[in-house]
């Protein structure tokens, strides 16, 4: 499945002269204000996300599963769909594989596909929570924090195989993210768990190319539900200070407790230079992993509003992997993931619109009411048009979503993949 170029400018054409008149109103606007428009839609052209792979089918809970038919099902059909979304929105020029869903067989032609697609790979991702075909040990009763040596042994190893298969295709960055805990009081020593983990990630990190970062991503609970050993930000980033410098923390948006301050939160690791990474999703109770921007929209917004003052403040921080980390049971997954990518480019413009320096005096003044109201003249402004703008001077799509469908992408799909369902095997 390749989309040309041709089509997509095809499929925007009868909505290019309301896209004018809008862009010309909203652009005359800004200027007055003095904002620079077009190093705002060049910002907003180099900010690219990573797709996981493990997004692009239909997921499911633990009742069950809706197949979307045409679903990819194999890494070659995974780079397809991801070269799909990328063509249109042109904001997805990475992908995150997870192993070891998605171990290359010829490596040399991965890396060609995703090179003519103009993808990346990002962080790979390893795979601890569940056992393996022919696996030694089990992780029922936890991976890097086991109590059993050749469990831990075994979890470390296969890390390393991750970093090595990264690492021959280019990633940069290995994400741990640790089912380990328990699930009922008195299962576990909270110490042994915790010290066995530092020990494990401390092997994997001792392994690490000197280019390559090491994200440790944390989450209160699911699967166990009595505690997980890597519960918080604060556990997420003493781990990461005792590997040392290459190692971060890895912040999802779904993995906090309800009300939890998640802007603060990446504002103090920024300032502390250890944020690394982020899995953008959007949830309303725990890690529902849905749409990004489908429920708080506004958090996002003051999410981003403190990584644009880390990315131009805090030169401590890295370049941070961003990625889209969801699962669907209901939408298409191709829609879906677009229509993340518009919600977090929305959030970005929206923030890059706030005029950090009267928001400092206002915050040196005082001012509250000042400071409230410049951060929601920022989010009340509809910057839709600049995005259409970026995607538009790359040669993507006016409206994804709308290209999406008049192309007739998910019949092609089928049409060339079959109605097999992945979801149920059937
Ligand atoms: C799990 O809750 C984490 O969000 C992981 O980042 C990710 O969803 C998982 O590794 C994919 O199964
Ligand atoms: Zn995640
Ligand atoms: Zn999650």
């Amino acid at each position: 499945m390749r989309i040309s170029k041709d089509h997509i400018h095809d499929s925007s054409m009868n909505e290019l002269s309301v896209h004018k008149e809008n862009f010309d109103f909203l652009s005359n606007n800004l200027s007055k204000k003095n904002v620079d428009v077009k190093a705002l839609i060049k910002k907003l052209s180099d900010f690219q996300v990573a797709i996981p792979s493990w997004a692009l089918g239909a997921g499911g809970t633990r009742f069950g599963r809706f197949s979307f038919y045409g679903e990819p099902s194999s890494l070659e059909q995974k780079l397809e769909d991801v070269g799909v979304l990328h063509a249109l929105t042109q904001t997805a020029g990475a992908v995150s594989l997870h192993i070891p869903w998605d171990v290359p067989s010829d490596y040399k032609a991965i890396k060609n596909m995703a090179d003519e697609l103009d993808i990346k790979f990002d962080a790979v991702n390893s795979n601890t929570f569940q056992d393996q075909k022919n696996a030694k040990e089990s992780y029922k009763y936890g991976s890097l924090s086991n109590t059993s040596v050749a469990v831990r042994e075994q979890a470390v190893a296969h890390n390393l195989d991750v970093i090595k298969i990264g690492n021959q295709l280019g990633s940069k960055s290995l994400t741990v993210w640790l089912a380990d805990g328990s699930s009922f009081p008195g299962q576990n020593n909270f110490q042994t768990a915790l010290s066995n983990t530092e020990d494990s990630l401390k092997k994997i990190y001792k392994q690490l190319p000197d280019d390559w970062k090491l994200l440790i991503e944390y989450k209160p609970y699911e699967p166990n539900f009595y505690s997980t050993v890597i519960q918080d930000w604060g556990t997420s980033f003493m781990l990461a200070n005792a590997c040392g410098e290459k190692a971060y923390s890895l912040v999802d948006l779904g993995h906090h407790l309800p009300n939890s301050n998640i802007e603060q939160i990446v504002s103090v690791l920024m300032l502390k230079g250890k944020l690394g990474g982020f899995h953008f999703n959007d949830s309303k109770y725990g890690d529902d992993d849905l749409t990004v921007g489908s429920i708080k929209p506004y958090a996002l917004f003051l999410i981003f509003n403190e990584l644009v003052y880390g990315i131009q403040n805090n030169p401590q921080n890295p370049d941070l992997a961003w990625m889209i980390d969801a699962s669907h049971n209901i939408k298409d997954p191709l829609e879906d993931l677009i229509q993340s990518l518009e919600a977090i480019q929305e959030a970005y413009a929206k923030a890059l619109l706030i005029d950090q320096y009267e928001l400092r005096n206002a915050q040196l003044n005082n001012d509250v009411v000042k400071c409230q109201e410049l951060l929601q003249d920022a989010f009340r402004t509809d910057v839709r048009p600049l995005l259409e703008s970026a995607r538009l001077q790359s040669g993507g799509a006016l409206s994804p979503i709308k290209s999406y469908r008049s192309l007739d992408i998910r019949n092609e799909l089928i049409k060339e993949r079959g109605k097999h369902n992945i979801a149920s095997g059937l």
